[in-house]
């Protein structure tokens, strides 16, 4: 890794493009209006170039360090590297539904990339109280083109052994292993709660059943090579428009710097998680309705997963040994894995360092609720996803729980 790259400023990111003939093709220096920094992520610059006329240029530039903690933490630049193959291939699996990709700058870790201001991030709409019907749909079907598409049941077996090689992506991976899949019940110093969710934070801890059940999830995340997976598919790294004066609704996934050769089920968990927290919120405020609908999409998402994959298994590459059985035998794997990951996104989200706005924007009062709600629904999640792994039936059992939690 260089120890110094050029880093883009609002000041400076008008002439980088200009000096970049493809970028300059798609948004000529002339047609640039405003430029903005967004990034609003724990880790990345995030630049929007708006265009006078029509659609203007995105860059996202890696630094070389966590943007949430600063150069204290330094982490791998090439990240951008790895979210710039995911965004190709999931690109091909998905054209609809992941950002075009203009460009990628090796030297400088800078992605340049579809500019999306009609769009905006889910969890900030969900955050608002809005219902954007059909993403949660979009993500299923999402999940189930790129597990199929960029496993051995999609791809000739050396070219998927290639990809995985060239996926591999230790930082990141390490970045989820301890702060998803060890912190929440293995304590850190990062960790943090109101003081009035300590004990809830405690119980968590002493929780054997989950800590088991941590500890296997763990192991299947560092060796459970299933697909090229997003790695990082909360409600944050969804862009959702809703249809309007004649444009369709939209949802596109992005931020797949977490991409490696991992579960299935992991993205599917931390879509549900991130469900689970949503409504949450939505109890906290006393919005019961609007809280059952996002525990909804839990089983919307699976639904879409589920058919999507049905559909694409006729093409499977090698049909003499993965039969129907296997079929069966990894989708009922997969329901089961999404519930487990759930249950660990959602307790870290609480607990952890990387928290949410769902929960973390409301006042101390509600927040201390909601916190103990998700922290007892994924404990359930954890522990019982084995005898009941129906996505439907863990909302419904999640709701009761967030509900009585939020109940003042
Ligand atoms: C230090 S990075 C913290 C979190 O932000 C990313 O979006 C991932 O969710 C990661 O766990
Ligand atoms: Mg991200």
């Amino acid at each position: 890794m260089p120890d110094t790259y050029e880093i883009l400023t609002p000041d400076t990111v008008v002439d980088y493009v200009a000096r970049d003939p493809v970028l300059a093709a798609v948004l000529p220096p002339e047609r640039v209006g405003e430029v903005r920094e967004v990034g609003d992520g724990n880790l990345n610059l995030v630049f929007i170039l708006s265009a006078t006329d029509g659609p203007g240029l995105v860059l996202k530039q890696a630094l070389p360090y966590v943007r949430l903690v600063g150069p204290d933490w330094p982490m791998t630049p090439d990240r951008a590297a790895k979210e710039a193959e995911a965004l190709r291939s999931h690109g091909a699996l998905a054209p609809t539904l992941v950002p075009a990709l203009y460009g990628y700058d090796t030297q400088r870790h800078i992605l340049a990339m579809e500019d999306l201001s009609d769009h905006e991030v889910w969890r900030r709409a969900l955050n608002r109280g809005d219902r954007h019907e059909g993403v949660a749909t979009d993500v299923g079907v999402y999940v189930a083109h790129v597990a199929f598409g960029t496993s051995v049941f999609g791809m000739p077996a050396d070219a998927q052994k290639a990809a995985l090689a060239a996926a591999v992506n230790p930082e990141l991976c390490e970045i989820t292993e301890d702060l998803v899949l060890t912190e929440p019940t293995r304590p850190a110093g990062r960790n943090s709660v109101l003081p009035a969710n300590e004990p809830d934070a405690q119980e968590l801890i002493d929780d054997a059943a989950t800590v088991r059940e941590m500890g296997w999830l763990k192991w299947q995340f560092m060796t459970q090579a299933e697909a090229l997976i997003h790695g990082d598919l909360h409600t944050g790294s969804i862009m959702v428009r809703g249809a309007a004066n004649g444009v369709p609704r939209s949802t596109k996934i992005f931020d797949s710097e977490f991409a490696f050769y991992g579960p299935v089920g992991f993205d599917l968990g931390l879509a549900y998680a991130n469900y689970v927290i949503a409504a949450a919120r939505a109890f906290a405020l006393g919005e019961d309705a609007r809280a059952r609908w996002a525990l909804g999409l839990l089983d919307e998402t699976w639904q879409a997963f589920d058919a999507t994959f049905r559909a694409l298994w006729p093409d499977r590459v090698d049909a003499r040994v993965f039969t129907e059985a296997t079929l069966e035998d990894f989708i009922a794997k997969v329901a089961v894995d999404g519930i487990g990951f759930g249950a660990a996104e959602a307790m870290r989200r609480i607990v952890g360092l990387a928290k949410t706005a769902d929960i973390e924007t409301l006042p101390d009062a509600l927040r201390e609720g909601a916190a103990r709600g998700v922290l007892r629904a994924s404990r359930m999640m954890a522990t019982t996803r084995h005898t009941d792994p129906v996505a439907a039936s863990i909302a419904a059992r999640a709701g009761d729980i967030l509900l009585a939690s939020c109940t003042r």
